[in-house]
């Protein structure tokens, strides 16, 4: 017997059609694993030394590229070219269909998010960073209007290459990752498809016995979760003389499935606290422009928490310390 087939009335065919489109674009989002992987697609842009160690200088820190095996970053690193910036130009217009992802080599960039058809600067990137993979990862138009504010160059990606590499590989850590993040309480209040942006976005990073993940004082670009090991949080008294007199004072300790470095973030202010690994740590690490997009939800746990610290302040000091004192 051969297959039933149910004939369509020709008015609902067209709509039908549409149907079926919309769902493999849906499909191609979600099974990167059968995209092409053969070497015809690999994409190489010879580069001069110097633009060899600029690159790889810009690529240290990208999160995208943390959990990546070496022949895939050498892959990613190949594909990568250089695009020249003038301070007022538009690297990415909010809309648009996403071509490239880039990596900042040098330069200020301001984000515009559009709100009723008006744009708002909703954040900056200063000369280190990445944008530009929204719109390839999910194949949606792009969220952002970025605008160079001084002259400068970035690190582009093709389409392809990304999705055929940093796309397969965020299927790998979704299956990782997925369980963990569902467990983390602080994340309670994000829906589920929002948990599993976090782990698209989030990067591994691991740190040696005594390494030092964050200093007093610094500027602040991401957010820390604890996925093995024990961190050492310790502060510092405000003044030079007191640090002197004082030295550091271990405040906190944190464990799996705890987070750290949110404080700045939230309250846009340097560090308050220097973080230390006690044995190898493992840390799973958001840049600040992803934890602003996909944890406003969580912000209310976060808030509480701090207030918790500026009680322990002022029973360890005698003062808050204005932490989270924004005008302070
Ligand atoms: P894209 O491919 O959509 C624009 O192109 C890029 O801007 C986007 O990827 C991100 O890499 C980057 N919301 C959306 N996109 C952002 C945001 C952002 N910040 C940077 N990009 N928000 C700002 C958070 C500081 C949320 C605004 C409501
Ligand atoms: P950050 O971005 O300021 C240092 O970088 C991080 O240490 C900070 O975010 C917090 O995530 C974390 N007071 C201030 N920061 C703390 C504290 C804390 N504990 C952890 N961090 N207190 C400890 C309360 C148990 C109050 C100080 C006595």
């Amino acid at each position: 017997m051969g297959p039933f087939v149910s004939p369509l009335p020709p008015a609902l065919a067209p709509v039908i059609n549409r149907f079926t489109r919309r769902a493999s674009v849906c499909a191609e989002a979600y099974n990167p694993d059968e995209e092409e992987d053969d070497m015809e697609s690999r994409v190489i842009h010879p580069k001069t030394d110097d633009q060899r160690n600029r690159l790889q200088e810009a690529c240290k820190d990208i999160l995208l590229f943390k959990n990546l095996d070496p022949e895939q970053m050498s892959q990613v690193l190949d594909a990568m070219f250089e695009k020249l910036i003038e301070g007022g130009e538009h690297v990415i217009d909010q809309g648009d269909d996403g071509d490239n992802f880039y990596v900042i080599d040098r330069g200020t960039y301001d984000i515009y998010v559009k709100c009723d058809g008006v744009g708002r600067c909703v954040g900056t990137y200063d000369n280190r960073g990445s944008f530009g993979e929204l719109a390839l990862m999910y194949n949606t138009p792009r969220a952002a209007t970025i605008i160079a504010t001084s002259p400068g160059a970035v690190w582009g990606l093709d389409r392809l290459t990304f999705r055929r590499i940093i796309v397969k590989n965020n299927a790998k850590k979704r299956r990782m990752y997925e369980n963990f993040i569902e467990s983390l309480p602080f994340l309670k209040s994000l829906e589920v498809s929002e948990r599993l942006k976090v782990v698209d976005v989030i990067g591994t990073k691991v740190y040696s016995d005594g390494e030092q993940i964050i200093a007093q004082g610094d500027m602040a670009d991401c957010f820390f979760i604890v996925e093995s090991g024990e961190v050492r949080i310790t502060m510092k008294r405000k003044s030079k003389q007191d640090a002197e007199e004082n030295g550091a004072v271990e405040i906190a300790r944190c464990f799996r499935g705890q987070y750290f470095g949110e404080l700045a973030l939230v309250t846009n202010k340097p560090r308050a606290a220097s973080a230390f690994a006690l044995g190898t740590v493992k840390c799973l690490v958001m840049d600040v422009q992803a934890f602003e997009r996909l944890l406003g939800p969580c912000m209310e746990i976060m808030k509480r928490n701090i207030a918790n610290y500026e009680e322990q302040l002022v029973a360890l000091f005698g003062t808050n310390m204005d932490i989270a004192d924004p005008s302070a």
